[in-house]
């Protein structure tokens, strides 16, 4: 049914364009139809040809032009050869023939590597469905069928509305993966705890170049595992790599990066680095000693900002977790009477707001999404704090010269939402819009 629209819709298109003259200045009425080999956000590639079908006509051209904006790739077809050709094949990287020839579906068809921004185009003469896919990536395939010319085949909007869907959806994927996400972790026999992050995520034609999450923060005597889920990027996890120690020298990768570098212990400045994580080896743990921040990166999609952080607080340090994410300056924090005394300024500025002490008037104001101040102290309170002006029921109290209120009594005042996790010792809160947004997800 959906063919003879089609089929009809053509026939009228191109009876119009006759008509019009459209075609005049058209070699033969042959047409050009164009191909994405890849395409990239900031943060993923998009490793796949869009569309991934394009159905052409004999002595119809196609322009495979390279969309990502890092990734190199190639156009291979195999024709009637059985050979697959890899990344260990000779020349595999040089071009089989001149871009803007033509191929009969016999012998290789191999565009080399093509950059980002650069173009293979050919004439395909003989009609058959022929697979394609990329030396460098190669669950990249695609798809040229050529079908003679009295048949009818689906029309460039229809075509290039099926590239857009696909390139819509991975988008979407992936923009989900970019979201807040907290850590999953394990209890060790000694007690401590294991935090997983995630490299790259698991999916046959889209890259994620992030850590998931991107800032780890645990405690002294933890450690962190961290799992490569793409089957076909490499990632690795290099901390402290020297400057002088290029990852890419011209002939490739570096050896040095090629096995792992150190210990599974990291207590400072010292250059730690994770094998290749890829096949057979994609899990990499390290132990974290000492408190500090620790940053790392995948230097292989250094060009993603593949960039991550690893915060370590002292043993029994209370962690944040504000709408989603963990803050790395996590608010100190103590027990008092059961309740959780938080530091006023670390607070507030994870909550991305302001505060204020003024230990002589006996308040203090923390303001989110607000611009009120500190009224009248209460009496007999050490503290009076006041939450987007408004006064809290409890008194807040100065240690060493921070001052601390309940974290309960701030979510409170903001309407909010906390939970506190013994194990992992992290408070969880939820306030201001994120409330919102994450009602209206589904
Ligand atoms: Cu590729």
């Amino acid at each position: 049914m959906k063919r003879k629209v089609i089929a009809l819709f053509l026939i009228v298109a191109a009876a119009f364009m006759l008509a019009n003259g459209v075609f005049a200045a058209e070699n033969a009425g042959s047409e050009t139809w164009n191909v994405s080999v890849g395409k990239d956000t900031d943060s993923t590639a998009l490793d796949d040809m869009f569309p991934r079908v394009v159905y052409i006509h004999e002595g119809d051209k196609v322009v495979f032009t390279n969309g990502a904006k890092i990734n190199p790739h190639t156009v291979t077809f195999l024709g009637d050869t059985t050979t697959p050709l890899t990344t260990e094949t000779p020349n595999f990287f040089m071009p089989s023939a001149d871009s803007g020839s033509s191929w009969g579906g016999k012998g290789v068809l191999n565009s080399g590597i093509l950059l980002p921004g650069g173009k293979y185009e050919f004439v395909f003469t003989a009609s058959g469905a022929f697979p394609y896919y990329c030396v460098l990536h190669p669950m990249m395939n695609g798809m040229v069928v050529v079908v003679p010319k009295d048949q009818p085949i689906p029309g460039k909007v229809e075509q290039a509305a099926a590239a857009k869907a696909q390139e819509d959806d991975l988008r979407l994927q992936a923009q989900l993966l970019d979201g807040p996400s907290t850590p999953l972790y394990f209890k060790n026999k000694d007690g401590s705890l294991t935090y997983k992050v995630s490299l790259g995520t698991a999916h046959t034609t889209m890259s994620h170049n992030r850590m998931v999450p991107g800032l780890v923060v645990v405690s002294e005597g933890d450690s962190v595992e961290w799992t490569n889920q793409s089957p076909y990027e490499p990632h690795w996890v290099t901390f402290n790599k020297p400057a002088d120690v290029e990852f890419l020298l011209e002939e490739g990768f570096n050896p040095v990066f090629m096995a792992q570098v150190g210990g599974n212990v990291l207590s400072g400045k010292e250059f730690t680095s994770s094998a290749p994580l890829y096949g057979d080896n994609v899990v990499y743990t390290l132990k974290f000693t000492k408190a500090g921040t620790y940053n790392y990166e995948s230097y292989m999609q250094s060009d993603f900002k593949m960039k991550g952080t690893v915060v370590v607080v002292p043993k029994n340090a209370v962690k944040l977790v504000v709408n989603g994410k963990a803050v790395a300056d996590s608010a100190q924090a103590q027990w008092k009477n059961g309740d959780l005394y938080v530091s006023i300024p670390a607070f507030a500025k994870a909550l991305g707001g302001n505060s204020s002490v003024d230990n002589k008037a006996k308040t203090a104001s923390i303001a989110v999404g607000s611009t009120a101040k500190a009224g009248k102290a209460t009496k007999g309170f050490e503290l009076t704090v006041f939450v987007n002006g408004k006064a809290l029921q409890k008194a807040g109290y100065n240690v060493k010269g921070t001052a601390y209120v309940s974290a309960e009594e701030i979510v409170r005042a903001l309407n909010g939402s906390y939970s506190w996790n013994e194990q992992t010792k992290t408070l969880t809160v939820t306030v201001g819009n994120s409330v919102n947004t994450e009602h209206d997800h589904h």
